[in-house]
């Protein structure tokens, strides 16, 4: 399980430019195999579906989109069963996705940058942003969702990805409404006597913004449904939950819609943030009767939480913190990006006196991160190991090139890199059927590999993170770098 060292790397990187450039390459192709090319052996209770989403084009008919974000998703889709494994991967097939496909060009504006061609003229009043269904995808009360947080979800085939079409979770939701892309799993609901829940929320973004909380059984019914409105205008991409919060953080930034409405702007370069006002703490209580609180903190940008949890009347929440917003450079192309000059993800934690509504917190890896996952009984609860995509250096910004165990009761951790010539994206995790050790079980982790231009599932036993690979399936070609995925194990 070697990587070779490409010529073109600089020696003071750990990755070239070209390289980790290939892995946005779009992959309009769509695939149905058995995996062959394995490295070592898939562990025979490893059992069930692997599904990742995250954007398959990055340019419409060679016309470049201007962020990731704003690409098209793509479902991978790896089904494991008695040491052998099955690949396919399909377009969510969006009306947007449909409609461009048919015209060959850009039809519609992106929220991070992508714009109708012809300039501002073509692009001015035109408020038609289009569901791309990029960001997550679970399966959850026999359903197989495709997200994106400012849409309806997406509702696909389990077994063909064909898209069945838009979903409304059993008519919670109306023509418009929304989905979050981050739901989490409670894995013993208080409120359910003790049987597991899956809370997502919606945000109607505005001078004051709404949040409704929904909270489906495991048949994917509403269970609990309520709304909140916050002061401000709330960016909020992820959520975490405890017994009794789902917690949020409103990141301190200002929305002027003016540049967007006139054409010349997409909305999330509408955003600025502010470093003069703080970050605000805001915990919904799951009961939906409670009183909102908003407590503030430090200001800091916020995509991704890690985990939260009670403890003795305190609440506790691990997130990946940057300074600011990494703002969408209206000009430049996102593979030229310069990583020296845009804040980097770090792992903060965050500790909440409810008496005293104040906040301590603490950096506690200060190493390049995103994409942090856990054992999933541990969802709300106190955790002992946390894993996490980081970059392959100690120091500064970089592309994802490692895989990051923390053990926070040993204060010590584990990495496995893929550096120089591969890159890595989110981890997940894997119970062992009848484990009891909260690391016994594996991470698998989708990588691009510049030295053959194509992407490898990794399966790393996430007891030990330095043996390697426990097995390394070589697809036929590549996955662009992709954003949220889950496991099931049906
Ligand atoms: O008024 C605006 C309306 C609107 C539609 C508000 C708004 C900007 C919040 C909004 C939409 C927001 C959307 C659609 C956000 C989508 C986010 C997305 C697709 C992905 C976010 C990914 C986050 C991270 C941290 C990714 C990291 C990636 C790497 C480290 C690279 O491998
Ligand atoms: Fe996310």
């Amino acid at each position: 399980l070697q990587n070779r060292q490409p010529q073109n790397i600089s020696s003071n990187k750990s990755y070239s430019r070209q390289d980790w450039q290939k892995g946005y390459e779009s992959q309009p192709r769509e695939f149905d195999y058995w995996i062959e090319d394995i490295e070592g052996e898939i562990p025979p209770e490893l059992q069930g579906t692997f599904f990742k989403n995250g954007p398959g084009l990055l340019d419409i008919n060679g016309e470049s989109i201007h962020h990731p974000f704003d690409g098209d998703g793509m479902i991978s889709k790896i089904a494991i069963n008695q040491g052998r494994a099955h690949f396919s991967n399909r377009f969510v097939q969006t009306e947007g996705y449909l409609a461009e496909k048919k015209a060959g060009k850009i039809l519609y504006r992106g929220v991070f940058g992508t714009q109708k061609p012809g300039g501002w003229l073509a692009n001015i009043f035109n408020f038609n942003i289009k569901n791309i269904a990029n960001t997550n995808v679970i399966y959850w009360g026999n359903k197989l969702l495709a997200l994106w947080e400012a849409a309806q979800p997406h509702r696909l085939d389990p077994h063909t990805l064909e898209t069945l079409g838009l979903d409304t979770i059993q008519g919670t939701l109306n023509p418009g409404d929304a989905f979050a892309a981050h739901p989490r799993i409670d894995p013993h609901s208080q409120q359910d006597g003790g049987a597991p829940c899956l809370v997502n929320f919606a945000v109607k973004p505005g001078p004051s913004s709404t949040i409704t909380i929904y909270e489906l059984n495991p048949t994917g019914e509403v269970v609990r449904q309520h709304s909140h409105i916050i002061p401000g205008f709330a960016f909020l991409h992820d959520m975490a939950i405890t017994p009794n919060y789902c917690i949020f953080f409103q990141n301190p930034v200002r929305f002027n819609p003016l540049p967007f409405l006139l054409g010349w702007r997409s909305p999330g370069q509408c955003i600025d943030f502010n470093p003069h006002e703080k970050t605000q703490i805001i915990l919904i209580p799951r009961d939906g009767k409670s009183a909102v609180k908003i407590i503030e903190t430090e200001p800091c940008f916020v995509f991704h939480h890690a985990n939260a949890w009670e403890e003795n009347g305190d609440i506790l929440i691990d997130s990946v913190c940057y300074d600011s917003f990494p703002s969408v450079d209206p000009d430049g192309d996102f593979r030229e990006v310069d990583f020296d000059t845009v804040p980097a993800g770090q792992l903060w934690r965050f500790q909440v006196n409810l008496e005293t509504e104040t906040v301590q917190h603490q950096v506690i890896e200060t190493r390049c991160c995103e994409f942090p996952c856990l054992h999933p009984e541990q969802v709300g609860r106190p955790y002992r190991y946390l894993y996490i995509g980081t970059a392959h250096a100690t120091e500064g910004n970089a592309p994802l090139q490692a895989v990051l165990k923390l053990d926070f009761q040993t204060q010590t951790q584990q990495i496995w890199s893929a550096a120089p010539r591969g890159f890595t994206g989110e981890p997940v995790f894997v119970p062992r059927p009848g484990g009891t050790r909260e690391d016994d079980g594996w991470l698998l982790v989708l990588i691009y590999d510049a030295a053959h231009h194509r992407s490898d599932l990794v399966i790393l036993d996430a007891e030990d993170l330095t043996r390697g690979p426990t097995a390394r399936l070589h697809l036929k070609h590549h996955v662009p770098y992709g954003l949220h995925g889950s496991f099931t194990p049906e």
